[in-house]
């Protein structure tokens, strides 16, 4: 489905993943999750917390990489640069096998802003989020806090809530301001400081882990390590000779929850280089 065009279907209502009888969260998330986005268009934050997963790091760690490979498709503004600049709240709705008005297999994507818009075609989810990007925080490297909501729906995806937040910066570029690193900080404490919020503190295995934003921002939400996992990326690209075995064991920055190492794409991999023949 990836190459469908984007497809404006304003008059098909969502399907309700809900009302299947399951499992007592697969009825309350969806409910909680409409509560947030109406709470969200009002601009003012919901008193009820669902859990979520939020992904923290500094910038070009790996976080955006990560919660793609979650939903299993390539839909999020990812590269060297900075590249995630507003919050990213993103719910997953596990589609039912053959609900009704739905072609088997389909995923698709609708923004909270685009309201009965459905994106077949991921690239075109991801242009979208580079477009409203563009249109709150600029198109020099500026960030936002305004979050953009966006509801995936997939056959085969759980009922969850991600949540991909810009990186920490040290040095402001562009049209950042000066106290860049405190504003995106604080943006980041704003979600994860909730107790219902499981916090991936996302470190590159090539840079020092003592050195680990992630980390540090994880412990001074969650100090006693209760509800952070660690998510140690670009084990690939380590320098030859080392490994991240102390890393991944815990034996230098332990976790209660521990760590998880993963390799996701390269920049070169997603666009490779046409060389000259
Ligand atoms: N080789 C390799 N490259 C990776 C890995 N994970 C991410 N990258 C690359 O690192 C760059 C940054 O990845 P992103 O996922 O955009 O990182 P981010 O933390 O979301 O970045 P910001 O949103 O800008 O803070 C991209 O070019 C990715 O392709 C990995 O495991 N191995
Ligand atoms: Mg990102």
């Amino acid at each position: 489905m990836a190459d469908d065009p984007v497809t404006a279907a304003a008059t098909v209502p969502s399907p309700s993943p809900a009302a299947a009888a399951g499992p007592i969260g697969h009825s309350v998330i969806p409910i909680v999750n409409k509560l947030q986005d109406i709470f969200s268009q009002l601009g003012s934050s919901s008193t009820i917390d669902l859990p979520q997963v939020a992904v923290v790091g500094s910038q070009s760690s790996g976080k955006s990489s990560v919660l793609e490979a979650l939903v299993g498709r390539d839909f999020l503004p990812r590269g060297s640069d900075i590249c995630t600049r507003r919050p990213l709240v993103l719910q997953l709705v596990h589609l039912a096998q053959g609900a009704e008005g739905n072609v088997e297999g389909a995923e698709w994507g609708e923004f909270l802003h685009l309201p009965g818009k459905r994106f077949f075609d991921f690239a075109a989810i991801r242009r979208e989020i580079q477009v409203e990007t563009d249109r709150e925080a600029g198109g020099n490297k500026g960030v936002s806090d305004k979050q953009i909501r966006l509801k995936i729906f997939s056959p085969n995806v759980l009922n969850i809530t991600l949540v991909d937040l810009p990186g920490i910066t040290k040095v402001p570029v562009g049209d950042q301001p000066t106290d860049i690193e405190a504003r995106i900080r604080t943006m980041i404490l704003s979600y994860i400081k909730h107790e219902t919020c499981v916090i991936l503190a996302v470190s590159p295995a090539n840079s020092d882990l003592a050195n680990s934003d992630a980390l540090q921002m994880a412990r001074i939400a969650d100090p006693d390590g209760s509800r952070t996992i660690g998510v140690i990326t670009k084990l690939d690209i380590m320098d030859r000779g080392t490994d991240a075995r102390n890393f991944l064991l815990g034996n230098i920055i332990p976790l209660r929850l521990g760590y998880v190492g993963v390799v996701n794409r390269s920049q070169e991999a997603r666009c490779p280089k046409v060389l000259p023949t």
